[in-house]
């Protein structure tokens, strides 16, 4: 019988002592308290007791094969028995890498966790994880220590799943702030290995100082499109910067490509307070990051520890990380002003770049051809830095202060609804249907909105209204209502919240059917609209109608439509609640329908209420499924979108960007 876990598990093998270097004993920064600390911050965050944790086992020589060659594993086998001379002589051949007595034992330990997080995956044993392992990998090459990194825990990991599952499609995200050039090396022939890498690069002026991790490295032979490059050419980038690389390059390229499994190269040196990085993200951002990538593979995602050497930033991400694979809701992130100029210049030039390779990019607008990018980007060198930024850049990253994460707190209910009588409510949903369940609404409703509305439609809205009271008290994380009449119910729900203070609602409307202009002009209600209705509408800075040319039914032009215009602009307009809207007859698919309601969880803390037509009541069970926390099931690798859809997103986004600047995927000229 399969069984399968709730929890995500993680481990942690013997930890070893820093190795040696030829001029100081050990590494200052790779440390055994990198695990310890980060281990403890899960026990005390009460994360541990929520994860199962498996066993650590060492990797067998056919394993470590699979990536490394024999006379290098031969060579590292050595190790443990040289003195401290040899190992100095040893360690002096690679780069930036430390060999103590038992780092060979350690190295094996972490491949063997990795492959162990691998089998319990795919096996279906546990439903994702995150290995916390040590010495990390993604610097290691086939015959080459290098970077703090032994054997490529990661790149074995993936021709392990590949070898021993038949999977087909392997998805690596590199979130490590340095170039995992092994990985690269290791699958840049391969298609069947997609691997994306964001770095620290400075126009190539920071380790490991290699063209090869430059925007232009696509892939070679058969692998050309599956290896993509982010460099990051300034530090200080924050997480508008992160975010939008995942909107516009990660998640639409990973989505058409369809992976069978996600490996994440989960290295935390890409957080505020890292001296390697020196970046700002802050550790809520990995939740985020781990969130947008859990919908692809069913779910299946295997996270192993990298880099990060800032303990406080380390240990504070690995739990946002580990929380997120364990379904809790996301915390809100603020502060979303936007990628910087430095960041639109890479992302255009990756865009541009992958253009070819990719049909997700095939119509966007104003990319330059490759050499124009190339030329223009890589000359761009010293450019004029304004005092503060002087000044931010001699503070240390270290003295870099951030306040703690808030605590996620899971509300006791995840999913509540509202069904009309005869109706079976789903499974573990709880269903709003006793009289103190009307809320203090039902006079008022009666007297202002439904004056000529039948008892069971004021009953309807007035639980529809209580679960929304319910949710802004944390009792309850979402809820769906099947209701007679989803545009009608839709205002007055906009209405009702909107009269609170603070409050911000996105609804997002699949389907045909008029928006009511009092709802939208309040500021506090963004609207997006995907139907296949051409309204004429021009749309304005809360009312964005995206309308695609056969309807909801063209998936490649929803999918882009998701990720390049509502993820943007969700997240800047960070709202207190998603309204999210199926008008009847709107011919968008159930997957394409779950895809689109788990990624909405992103926002508002996961406060979505759905609302659906009676007529759709077969929709009910696939909704609830997403809301209570199940991954949506893969769209399938995507085929081109019609040009008319792919354009009509792209002039969404030219007319909307001065007002959202996270939907910006390209600089502006002179800038
Ligand atoms: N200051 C990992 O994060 N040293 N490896 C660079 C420049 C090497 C990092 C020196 C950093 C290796 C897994
Ligand atoms: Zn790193």
């Amino acid at each position: 019988q399969r069984q399968t876990s709730d929890a995500p598990f993680f481990m942690i093998p013997t930890a070893p002592e820093g190795g040696a270097n030829n001029n100081s004993p050990a590494c200052k920064i790779e440390v055994p308290e990198r695990l310890t600390v980060s281990h403890g911050a899960l026990v005390r965050n009460g994360l541990t007791d929520r994860c199962i944790c498996l066993p650590v086992r060492e990797a067998v020589d056919a394993e470590i094969l699979l990536v490394h060659s024999e006379e290098y594993l031969e060579a590292v086998k050595q190790t443990p028995h040289m003195t401290l001379e040899d190992l100095k002589e040893f360690t002096l051949q690679y780069g930036d890498v430390y060999f103590h007595p038992n780092i060979y034992h350690c190295a094996k330990l972490a491949v063997g966790s990795a492959l162990q997080l691998v089998d319990s995956v795919l096996m279906g044993k546990v439903k994702n994880g995150m290995a916390l392992v040590r010495p990390p990998g993604h610097h290691s090459m086939r015959s080459a220590a290098n970077g703090f990194c032994v054997f490529n825990n990661v790149a074995i990991a993936a021709q392990y799943a590949k070898q021993k599952y038949g999977v087909k499609r392997i998805l690596i995200v590199d979130w490590d702030i340095h170039h995992g050039q092994g990985v690269q090396y290791c699958f840049e022939d391969d298609p069947s290995v997609l691997y994306f890498s964001w770095h620290r690069y400075e126009h190539q002026k920071f380790w490991p100082n290699l063209k090869d991790s430059d925007y232009d490295i696509v892939g070679k032979g058969e692998g050309a499109g599956f290896n993509i490059n982010v460099p990051w050419n300034k530090v200080g980038m924050e997480n508008s910067d992160y975010l939008s690389v995942f909107c516009h390059v990660l998640l639409p390229i990973a989505y058409e490509f369809c992976p069978d499994l996600v490996l994440v190269c989960a290295g935390f040196d890409s957080a505020i307070g890292d001296l390697e990085g020196e970046m700002c993200a802050t550790p809520d951002i990995f939740a985020h990051l781990t969130y947008l990538l859990m919908n692809l593979a069913e779910g299946k995602l295997c996270a192993v520890l990298e880099g990060g050497y800032n303990l406080t930033s380390l240990a504070q991400s690995v739990c946002q990380t580990v929380q997120t694979l364990l379904g809790d809701p996301l915390p809100p992130l603020t502060n979303l002003t936007g990628p910087c100029r430095s960041t639109l210049e890479s992302l255009q030039c990756v865009r541009a770049a992958h253009r070819q390779h990719w049909s997700c990019l095939r119509h966007a607008v104003d990319l330059p051809t490759f050499e124009i990018s190339t030329i223009r980007i890589k000359s761009s060198g010293e450019e004029n830095k304004d005092e503060a930024e002087v000044w931010e850049e001699q503070k240390s990253p270290e003295e870099k202060i951030w306040p703690e994460p808030p605590k996620r707190v899971s509300p006791r209910v995840c999913s509540a609804v509202v069904l009309p009588d005869g109706v079976v409510c789903p499974d573990a949903c709880e269903r709003l249907s006793s009289s103190e369940d009307l809320g203090p609404h039902l006079l008022t409703l009666k007297k202002d909105f439904l004056k000529d509305a039948d008892d069971s439609a004021v009953t309807a809205l007035s639980r529809v209204f209580s679960l929304i009271d319910k949710m802004k008290n944390n009792e309850i994380r979402n809820g769906l209502a099947l209701v007679g009449d989803a545009a009608m119910t839709m205002t007055c729900v906009v209405q009702h919240v909107a009269a609170e203070v603070d409050s911000r609602v996105f609804l997002v409307c699949v389907g045909n059917g008029n928006i009511p202009g009092h709802i939208i002009e309040d500021g506090k209600t963004l609207v997006v609209q995907i139907s296949g209705e051409d309204t004429e509408e021009q749309g304005s800075k809360y009312y964005v109608p995206v309308c695609l040319k056969k309807g909801c039914t063209d998936t490649s032009g929803f999918a882009q439509a998701m990720f390049s215009l509502l993820l943007p602009l969700g997240y800047q307009h960070n709202p207190s609640l998603v309204l999210l809207v199926r008008m009847p007859g709107s011919g968008v698919c159930d997957i394409m329908w779950q895809q689109l309601t788990a990624l909405l969880q992103s926002f508002a803390q996961g406060h979505t209420l759905v609302l659906l037509q009676e007529d759709d009541k077969a929709c009910v069970g696939p909704t609830a499924s997403i809301l209570l926390g199940n991954p949506a099931p893969p769209l399938g690798q995507l085929p081109a979108s019609l040009k008319e859809d792919a354009e009509a997103v792209e002039r969404l986004r030219s007319r909307l960007q001065a007002d959202w600047n996270l939907l910006l995927a390209t600089a502006p000229e002179n800038g």
